[in-house]
């Protein structure tokens, strides 16, 4: 009870109002089955997911739905291939206002899993971009930038959780995230520093990247639900 009203907390401090939305999609508006792709439904009109990889490998359907009937279900590949789904916002007024990233997610697969990437990213080639990285496994979360991981959170990841992260440009530019979930402690919830990257950040390039490095060796996957993307003051 303590720990859900602090992370509710954690949250609310980081989303504050009155912001303009980039991106939402909440899966609720898809055929059981179907794969995402393309313009979201809904407002904004100008946001949209691109996809790489099977088509096996990205269901909205009600299989352990995180919020509402249905949720994004993301699997990885056989072998060696590359599985990646990228949400894609509404271009910003510019990029001196600040950009937060929200989801919902669930990881489902054994400890041995190296898990899923989730990366904030302004452009393709990340090492000359600026990125903020989240490797998601069952039982941690790291956050990391230019390869570096700056933040562990240890958690029960096999449960739902929230993320929401937020960029604010400047020199440097810095990041603010707040992380809700079951065996989270209060105090590692609201990780905060600076991108150590090269360039600045461009929330006008941003999107939101989510990845399995590698192929499957293990039945794994990752639901995904309420995905936002907003634009801030
Ligand atoms: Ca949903």
């Amino acid at each position: 009870m303590k720990r859900a009203a602090l992370s509710a907390l954690v949250i609310a401090a980081v989303v504050i109002s009155g912001c303009a939305k980039l991106l939402q999609d909440d899966f609720e508006s898809y055929t059981a089955g179907e794969v995402p792709g393309g313009s979201i439904p809904g407002s904004p009109a100008c946001d949209a997911i691109e996809t790489v990889g099977a088509a096996t490998q990205f269901s909205v359907g009600p299989t352990n739905a995180i919020a509402g009937n249905q949720s994004l279900n993301f699997e990885p590949a056989f072998a060696d291939e590359v599985s990646r789904i990228d949400f894609l916002p509404c271009e910003p007024s510019g990029n001196d206002h600040s950009i937060r990233f929200r989801w919902r997610g669930r990881f489902q697969g054994p400890s041995s899993s190296p898990g899923v990437q989730v990366r904030i990213t302004d452009g393709d080639d990340q090492l000359f971009r600026a990125y903020l990285l989240f490797n998601v496994t069952r039982s941690s979360i790291e956050i990391g930038s230019a390869g570096t991981v700056n933040h562990t959170i240890e958690g029960d990841f096999s449960r739902p959780h929230a993320v929401v992260a937020r960029i604010v440009p400047g020199t440097p530019d810095q990041y603010f995230i707040a992380i809700a979930g079951e065996g989270v402690s209060a105090s590692d919830a609201a990780p905060e520093g600076n991108l150590s990257e090269l360039v600045d950040f461009r929330p006008r390039d941003a999107f939101l990247r989510m990845l399995w490095q590698s192929g499957a060796s293990v039945t794994e996957t990752y639901l995904v639900d309420d995905v936002i993307i907003e634009q801030g003051q």
